[in-house]
C-alpha cells in the first residue's frame, strides 16, 4: 500500500504549506495528487519503474520525482524540510474537528502550541479563550475532537493495519526455513482497531526469520530484539511483535498469541478441569507434564471437548458456551457475497465510470451490482437532481442491458432530509431497482428527532437498505445521537435491511450493533460505498465485522440470488398498507417468509 503512504506524505506537506500560508495552488495540487494516488488501480511502483506515473492525473515531472524519490529512499525531501521549519505536531492539530491551518498557527504564534498535548492542556485549563473566535464553548468542542483523535491514533483501523501485516507476513513466509507465518492477536479476531500488529511464525532456523524481521524496510526501529522474539516500530507508526515458534506447536501459539486474553482464561480454566495445562507450547497433561497435543489449533480446543472456533468470536462473549452445546453459528464468508448494493461512479463522486465499476465487480466474481449515486442534497459530493437520477438511472440500465454474467442495478443512495422525508418523491424512487437511504446532513439533530427522522425514512415503502446506520467515522466523528433500539424495531417491522458498511473509518453498523440487530431479526446488507475500483476489496473487512456480530449468511441479502432479492425489494407494503400498518403501531409484527 505504497500508494495511501505517499498520499499521506503529500496530505503532510499540504498540511503544512496551509500552516505558512503558502500559495493554495500548489496546496491544493499535493491534495489533488493525494487523491488520485488513493483511487489508482494499479500499483504505484509498476508505474514508477514504467515511467508512466505521468499518466496518473494531477501528477507532473515534479510530484512523479517526490513519488520516485519516496519509492527508493523511504523520504522526500521537501516533507522533510519542510518539518524542520514547521512543527509537524501542528498538522496533527489540524486533524482535530474545528481547527484549521488558520487556527493552528495562531496557536503556535501565541501560545507557543506546537502538539495536541499542549492544546488539551491549555483549552482544560480555559486559557485558550479570548483569541479570536475562541470561546468557553469552543474549548470544551476541542477537548472533545482531542479525545476522538487520541483514540483514533492510538489504535489503527483494522483496514489499514490488515495489509500491513500481510505486507510483513508475506515477507516472512518467504525466509528460508520458515514453514507458516499467520497475523494473530486482534488483527486475526478482526476487531475494527488494532493496537499493535502480531505475527507469528513456525520456524526451524528462528534465527533467521529474527535477522530478516528487524532489517525489513517496513521498520522504523527495534524496540527489542531476543532469539524467539521481537517487537519493532513500523514506519507507519504502530508496533509490531513477532514470535518465532517450533512447528509441532504452531496450533498452541496461534492459538494462545490470537486471544482475547478472556477467551484464553475461560479455556484454560476448562483444561485445569480436566488435568490438564494449555500454554503457548503446547497441551500437557498433569502431573507429569506430557505433551499430547499442540499443532494445531483443532488439538488444542478438541483437548477440552470443543470444536474449533473462528477467531472472530473469541471474545468470551458466549461462544464458549455455543461450542460446548454444538451450536457454533455458521458464519458468513467473503465466497458468500453475491454483490454489492452500494457503489458511486463519476456521475457524482466516484473516481470510475459505470462501465468500470461493473468490470471491476465482474471480475470479483459478482452476480450483481448496484449503482448508487448521491442525491441531489449532497451538495458537496454532486448529488443528482431527480431529473438527473432518472436519466442515470437509465444510462445504467442502458450498460446493464450490453453485460453477461452480471446484472447492473440502478438505484440511488437517496439522502434522508432532517424531517424523515427521501430526498427524492416516491414516484422517482419507484423507478429505481432498490433504494439505499442514508443520512448525510444535521449530525447533531437531538435524540428524538433523529430517531424520528430514521424510523420514518424507513416506513417509506420505496427505501430497501439504511446505509452506514449510525454515522460514525473511528477516529473523527462520534455516532449521531439516535434510539438504536427503536432503528432496528422499525427495520423489522418494515422488513429494511441495515448496512454493514465496509468503509475501513466506517464499519457501521460496528459488530456489538449488527449482532444486536440481527438478535432481533433484523436484515442486514454488507456493502462497500465503493468510491474508487479498489475499495470493492474493503468487502472483506464488512464481511469480518458481520462475522464479529455472528452472523450467518442467510441474513444478509447480498448473499441471496438476485431472484430472491428482486422478490424481497416488492415484498415492501404499498402506501395503503403502510398507513395500516402505521396506524396498529403495536400490531404484531409482519412476518417475513424469506
Ligand atoms: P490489541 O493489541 O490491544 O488490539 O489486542 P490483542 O488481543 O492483540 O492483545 P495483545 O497484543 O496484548 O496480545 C496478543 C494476544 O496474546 C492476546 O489476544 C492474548 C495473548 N495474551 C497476551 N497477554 C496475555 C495474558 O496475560 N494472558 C493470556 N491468557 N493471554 C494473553
Ligand atoms: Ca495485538
Ligand atoms: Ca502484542
Amino acid at each position: 500500500m505504497k500508494k495511501l503512504e505517499i498520499a499521506r506524505g503529500f496530505d503532510l506537506i499540504a498540511d503544512l504549506l496551509e500552516i505558512k500560508g503558502e500559495n493554495p495552488f500548489r496546496i491544493r495540487a499535493y491534495r489533488r495528487a493525494a487523491r488520485n494516488l488513493e483511487a489508482l488501480t494499479e500499483d504505484v511502483e509498476t508505474l514508477a519503474a514504467q515511467g508512466r506515473l505521468d499518466e496518473v492525473p494531477g501528477i507532473g515531472a515534479d510530484l512523479a520525482g517526490k513519488i520516485g524519490e519516496y519509492l527508493g529512499t523511504g523520504k522526500m525531501e521537501a516533507l522533510e524540510s519542510l518539518r524542520r521549519e514547521v512543527p509537524a505536531g501542528l498538522a496533527d492539530l489540524m486533524g482535530v474537528p474545528g481547527v484549521g491551518p488558520k487556527t493552528a498557527r495562531l496557536l503556535h504564534d501565541r501560545l507557543k502550541v506546537t502538539d495536541l498535548g499542549q492544546l488539551e492542556t491549555l483549552a482544560r485549563a480555559g486559557k485558550l479563550r479570548g483569541l479570536p473566535g475562541i470561546q468557553a464553548k469552543t474549548e470544551q468542542n476541542l477537548l472533545k475532537g482531542i479525545a476522538l483523535v487520541r483514540r483514533g491514533q492510538a489504535r489503527m483501523p483494522l483496514g489499514r493495519a490488515l495489509p500491513l501485516a500481510e505486507e510483513i507476513a508475506h515477507a516472512l513466509a518467504g525466509v528460508r526455513g520458515v514453514k507458516r507465518t499467520e497475523p494473530a492477536g486482534s488483527l486475526r479476531r478482526r476487531k475494527e482497531t488494532v493496537g499493535d500488529l502480531d505475527i507469528l511464525v513456525a520456524s526451524t532456523d528462528p534465527k533467521r526469520v529474527m535477522d530478516a524481521f528487524v532489517t525489513l524496510p517496513q521498520v522504523a526501529d527495534v524496540i527489542e530484539s531476543g532469539p524467539t522474539k521481537a517487537s519493532v516500530r513500523h514506519h507507519e507508526g504502530i508496533q509490531v511483535d513477532l514470535r518465532v515458534v517450533e512447528p509441532a506447536t504452531f496450533g498452541a501459539a496461534l492459538q494462545y498469541f490470537t486471544g482475547s486474553k478472556e477467551h484464553n482464561i475461560r479455556i484454560r480454566e476448562m483444561a485445569v478441569k480436566k488435568r490438564l495445562k494449555i500454554s503457548e507450547y503446547g497441551v500437557f497433561r498433569e502431573p507429569g507434564g506430557r505433551r499430547i497435543a499442540g499443532a494445531t489449533e483443532e488439538e488444542v480446543y478438541a483437548a477440552v471437548g470443543l470444536p474449533w472456533i473462528p477467531p472472530e468470536l473469541r471474545e468470551d462473549s458466549g461462544e464458549i458456551e455455543a461450542a460446548q452445546s454444538r451450536r457454533l453459528p455458521v458464519l458468513v464468508e467473503l465466497d458468500d457475497i453475491r454483490g454489492d448494493l452500494h457503489c458511486h461512479t463519476n456521475a457524482t463522486d466516484g473516481h470510475h465510470t459505470v462501465e468500470a465499476l461493473v468490470a471491476a465487480a465482474r471480475e470479483r466474481g459478482y452476480a450483481y451490482v448496484l449503482v448508487s449515486d448521491h442525491s441531489r442534497s449532497t451538495r458537496v459530493a454532486g448529488g443528482l437532481t431527480a431529473e438527473e437520477a432518472l436519466a442515470h438511472a437509465e444510462k445504467v440500465r442502458a450498460i446493464g442491458r450490453k453485460q453477461r454474467g452480471i446484472t447492473v442495478l440502478a438505484s440511488s443512495e437517496c439522502d434522508i432530509l432532517p424531517d424523515g422525508s427521501l430526498d427524492y418523491p416516491d414516484d422517482v424512487l419507484a423507478q429505481m431497482d432498490l433504494v439505499v437511504a442514508a443520512v448525510h446532513s444535521r449530525f447533531k439533530q437531538p435524540r428524538a428527532e433523529m430517531t424520528r427522522r430514521i424510523c420514518r425514512a424507513l416506513e417509506n415503502p420505496y427505501v430497501n437498505i439504511l446505509a452506514h446506520p449510525t454515522g460514525r467515522l473511528i477516529g473523527e466523528r462520534e455516532p449521531y445521537d439516535v434510539d438504536l433500539e427503536a432503528v432496528f424495531a422499525a427495520a423489522r417491522r418494515y422488513g429494511k435491511a441495515l448496512e454493514v458498511n465496509c468503509y475501513p473509518e466506517r464499519l457501521d453498523l460496528n459488530d456489538v450493533h449488527a449482532r444486536r440487530a440481527r438478535e432481533l431479526g433484523v436484515l442486514l446488507a454488507i456493502n462497500t460505498d465503493t468510491h474508487a475500483l479498489d475499495q470493492l476489496d474493503t468487502m472483506r473487512l464488512g464481511v469480518a465485522t458481520a462475522r464479529r456480530a455472528w452472523v450467518e449468511p442467510a441474513e444478509v441479502i447480498n448473499t441471496w440470488p438476485l431472484d430472491k432479492l428482486r422478490a424481497w425489494a416488492r415484498k415492501t407494503p404499498k402506501p395503503a398498507a403502510r398507513r395500516a400498518a402505521a396506524g396498529a403501531a403495536l400490531a404484531p409484527l409482519p412476518l417475513l417468509d424469506l
